[in-house]
């Protein structure tokens, strides 16, 4: 690994920077994704978004699959919603508020485009489980965390044991 990836932790201000879009296809981009899909293995999650290990664009992996043997580049992803009444709920974590799990409810009707590492353009309607993680790493290069959709309450209880965890 050329450029040593930290994955940023809630309450890190950096997760809340919304996130560029991408406009050069080279090397360069070619390797961050790499590198992400290598980190993203390593700590077992089945996305990543570029925010998430401080670099600002507009760029996601994913590997939903039970084999780990299918990974997903999407550069610039932007989504609609079709039907505003389909939702699906799913138990929700995160690599950047380790140890937290949430049931959140996202549409689940969408139209999802994007580009890939070459910058050609592509356009499909995920289902299920891609569905949540796209919109879940969509979140991420908004500067937006899982913890925004719990009560204000519960979202500064799990600020202050991740900041006594790190403390440690
Ligand atoms: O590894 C992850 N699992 C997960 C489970 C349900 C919904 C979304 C996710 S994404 C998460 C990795 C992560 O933090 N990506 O930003
Ligand atoms: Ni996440």
């Amino acid at each position: 690994m050329v450029n040593e990836l930290k994955i940023l932790k809630f309450p890190d201000p950096r997760l809340r920077t919304v996130a560029s879009k991408v406009t050069k296809f080279d090397k360069s981009l070619e390797i961050l994704a790499n590198d992400m899909l290598e980190l993203m293995y390593k700590e077992n999650g089945i996305g990543l978004a570029a925010t998430q290990v401080n670099h600002h664009i507009r760029l996601i992996t994913i590997d939903i699959s039970e084999e780990r043997d299918s990974p997903m580049i999407f550069v610039n992803p932007e989504f609609e919603i079709i039907n505003e009444d389909s939702h699906l709920s799913f138990e929700e974590g995160c690599l950047s508020v380790p140890g937290f799990n949430e049931e959140i409810t996202r549409p689940d009707n969408i139209k999802l485009k994007w580009q890939d590492i070459k910058g050609e353009e592509h356009e499909d309607m995920p289902s299920g489980l891609l569905t949540v993680c796209i919109q879940h790493e969509i979140d991420h290069l908004e500067g937006k965390l899982m913890v925004d959709y719990v009560s204000p309450i519960k979202r500064e209880r799990i600020k202050k044991k991740l900041t006594k965890m790190y403390a440690k």
